[in-house]
């Protein structure tokens, strides 16, 4: 080791292989280690958005080694090899480099070797096939279009190189920040290490070690940032098709399902609205008076979201290319050609989004759309997709001033589409919430756009993949994602549509999707009891709309995902690691969903530790224990969690439409204190910028036998005039004190799912589904009031 210069967070060296070693403290609990074979350029990234905070970290060295102390962690760096290993305060390790491999070059070609530590186990990468612990396989992130994807197929649309290690009741993040394709192995192939790499650029990674897995999610969105809060529409059922046409077509199916009654907040229009797949254009045939027709949707509560595909035709006299030849924004070669590739519409040029001026056209040509009252864009094809699906790696991508080829470019293309068509909308609607929605994306796109899943299929071991794709997009940092419910390849089963539009109401983008040459896929194509099925889930959706709301608000301000696998709160809990279990997860910190395969009469399901109330019995399952269940075909396992706040609304059709006055807040008795901040704005403006919001926490401590909701803060008017308290569990109490007055409680009665009668396989009509609780009314008035049972 040469040149060793401490300079107050940071570090800089050359090792003895004349590697360049820079590494920097950027906060307590996160330390950034770069190294090339070459001077290290001057820093860019389009994931990371944080700069090194102000940290006290004490850097001392010997003839061996330096050490970095900060409050949380130590950081060694061996001389001699260069090695670097993190250690907890008490000294135990957490990490460190394989030490015979270390970090290493094959040409251009760099790899991290990592020990691999006694029952280590990995989660992450964001969109992977396989299972939650990914132990024993290997990645690659090269964003590609999947149509039809195998259950076991690698790489699929997106890249996110963070990941999450777990061993020793221990647990760190890493994030290597370089949008090469890069490589992923733990423990494929060998015993000895895991390992990460790039096929060019730095080594560059973060290390974040917490003890808590919400915390190492918190400061990877620290780093790569999180999303705004979402319309509230988007959270809404969004019916779909590969291609609703002509706008009498999208009229009936907006008719239908406000005529069945099935609550819808949005319409997608797929390649099929334009002429002759022309981005920026309507097939006036097809789609007459565009505005005319987004208006009348409106009118009946729905919003229009289109897709948008890259690629431009090239045809003379075709405005957005003319356009963009004349802003000279097209993706070239080094003879200054511009690339020309095959999609949709034939021969067509690629925006280059990495670039200010590609950005800065897209969003002009965006205004077209909002002109036309459209509220959400759909960005498609954008690994890039081309027929032949070999983009040259001689095309060249300005990467903001950074000049590179596809070989860098390619991963983060779909990434900055998602900007550009972002912050177009945020420019042309600077005061309404734009939905935006991506196919490709790389680690920070969560700042712009939600992620789906792409062409899945419908069998049913998609459907389970699928959540586990969500489950660890969400512990990668994307916690509003989606997956085509039903299936877009292929055609479901009626009971593999029937269970997968129950599992979609639990996702975070619930929209039902199918491809262009499949059976219709609405909820009533089914036959009249799937109809009913879905109405019934759909509509449980809708009522659970204010605690859907309120865990966006989680997401936006510390990145805590919808969908949480259950690695994140029992962490070192094996069972939650079991194939057999491994797609269960939490919806919110309240709900424990078990999805199981279409057609199954039993199955076995994991509770972990705690307690489990059956949330449509209200009975009771003791936690740390495997079960054999029974599965109705109507009715997906649900189970809350102990000690669990809800806040769920009256039955609404769209999320415009005005529930009635009183909120209901769900309390699960437990042992465990637990807390839920609720929150509230208008759903659509960026007022609560402002202080346009209403939020306050809600706290259940069985020590003080207290539930407190605390005053309330912002200057939104809630909805609610009353809320309405329905405790649950609370077998016995007849009276509660409400800020310290004897208060008796009312009996009631809670049932989450309309009664399915007709179809009860007895013949018999059920009685209305639920259970006896007791509950009590509060006035909404903003004060802080505790009531103790
Ligand atoms: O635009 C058509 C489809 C779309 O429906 C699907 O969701 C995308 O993933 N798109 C892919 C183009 C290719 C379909 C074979």
């Amino acid at each position: 080791m040469r040149n060793v210069t401490i300079n107050g967070q940071n570090i800089t060296l050359t090792t003895d292989q004349n590697i360049q070693v820079a590494i920097a403290v950027y906060s307590p609990t996160v330390v950034r280690v770069r190294m090339d074979k070459q001077p290290l350029a001057a820093d860019f990234s389009y994931a990371v958005i944080a700069k090194p905070a102000q940290t006290k970290a004490s850097i001392t060295q010997t003839d061996t080694d330096i050490t970095i102390t900060t409050d949380s962690l130590t950081a060694r760096v061996l001389k001699s090899p260069f090695a670097v290993a993190f250690f907890t305060k008490g000294g135990k390790v957490i990490n460190q480099d394989e030490e015979g491999l270390t970090t290493s070059w094959i040409g251009e070609e760099v790899t991290t070797y990592k020990k691999m530590q006694e029952g280590e186990r990995f989660i992450g990468l964001g969109e992977k096939t396989g299972g939650l612990d990914r132990r024993g396989s290997g990645y690659t992130n090269w964003n590609t279009d999947a149509f039809g994807y195998r259950s076991d197929q690698d790489p699929l649309y997106t890249t996110f190189p963070f990941y999450i290690g777990i061993h020793s009741g221990l647990n760190y993040g890493i994030f290597m920040d370089n949008s090469y394709q890069s490589d992923f192995n733990f423990g494929a192939s060998n015993n000895r290490f895991s390992s990460f790499g790039a096929q060019g650029g730095e080594m560059d990674y973060y290390f974040i070690y917490h003890t808590q897995l919400t915390d190492i999610i918190r400061s990877y969105t620290d780093l790569t940032g999180r999303m705004d809060l979402p319309p509230l529409w988007s959270l809404g059922y969004q019916q779909n098709r590969y291609s609703y046409y002509p706008e009498t077509e999208v009229y009936r199916i907006a008719q239908t399902l406000r005529e069945k009654k099935i609550p819808a907040d949005g319409i997608t229009l797929d390649i099929h609205y334009m002429d002759a797949y022309k981005l920026f254009t309507w097939d006036k045939s097809r789609f007459g008076d565009p505005l005319a027709m987004n208006k009348k949707l409106k009118d009946m509560g729905f919003k229009t979201t289109v897709i948008v595909d890259p690629g431009i035709k090239v045809e003379d006299n075709y405005g957005a290319y003319e356009r963009g030849k004349k802003d000279n924004i097209f993706l070239k070669y080094h003879d200054g050609r511009n690339y020309t590739g095959e999609v949709w519409p034939g021969w067509t040029h690629f925006p280059d989004f990495t670039s200010e001026q590609g950005r800065e056209w897209w969003k002009k040509e965006l205004k077209f759309f909002s002109d036309t009252g459209v509220d959400g864009f759909w960005n498609d094809m954008n690994e890039i997709a081309t027929w032949g699906q070999k983009m040259p790696h001689n095309v060249l991508f300005d990467f903001d001033g950074h000049p590179t080829t596809n070989k860098e470019g390619h991963n983060v293309y779909g990434m900055q589409m998602a900007r550009a068509s972002y912050e177009g909308a945020r420019q042309h609607s600077p005061n309404k919430r734009t939905f935006l929605l991506s196919r490709a994306g790389y680690s920070g796109s969560q700042r712009y756009t939600a992620i789906w899943t792409g062409d899945n299929r419908a069998e049913d071991n998609h459907m389970l993949l699928g959540i586990r794709l969500m489950n660890s997009l969400g512990v990668s940092g994307v916690a509003f994602s989606a997956m085509d419910i039903g299936g877009f390849t292929g055609n479901p089963s009626v009971e593999l549509y029937s269970r997968w539009i129950q599992l979609g109401a639990f996702t975070p983008y619930f929209r039902n999707h199918t491809a262009v040459n499949t059976k219709s896929s609405e909820p009533w194509a089914y036959g009249e009891e799937v109809t009913e099925i879905a109405r019934n889930f759909i509509s449980l959706r809708y009522k659970l709309i204010p605690y859907i709301y309120s865990n966006f608000y989680e997401a936006s301000q510390t990145g805590q995902p919808l969908m949480r696998t259950l690695a994140i709160d029992y962490t070192h809990d094996p069972n939650v690691y079991n194939r057999e279990f491994d797609s269960q997860y939490q919806f919110g910190k309240a709900f424990l969903i078990m999805p199981f395969e279409s057609g199954k009469q039993y199955g076995k399901v994991y509770f972990p530790k705690g307690k489990w109330y059956n949330l449509f019995t209200g009975e009771v399952e003791q936690g740390g224990q495997e079960k054999l269940i029974g599965i109705q075909y109507n009715k997906l396992p649900i189970y809350v969690k102990e000690s669990s706040i809800i806040p769920i609304q009256s039955l609404v059709q769209h999320t415009g439409e005005k529930p009635t006055d009183t909120l209901t807040v769900h309390v699960y008795k437990g042992d465990v204190s637990n807390s839920f901040v609720y929150y509230e704005d208008d759903g659509e403006s960026y007022d609560y910028e402002n202080g346009g919001y209403y939020k306050r926490t809600i706290q259940y401590d069985p020590r003080r036998k207290a539930i407190t909701f605390d005053q309330v803060e912002g200057n939104f008017t809630s909805n609610f005039n009353n809320i309405k308290v329905v405790l649950h569990g609370f077998i016995g109490t007849k009276k509660v004190k409400l800020n310290s007055k004897n208060q008796s409680l009312a009996k009631d009665f809670a049932s989450f799912l309309e009664p399915i009668s007709r179809f009860d396989p007895q013949g018999v009509a059920n009685p209305l589904e639920g259970y006896e609780v007791q509950s009590l009314v509060v006035k909404n008035d903003k004060n802080r009031f505790t009531i103790n049972f």
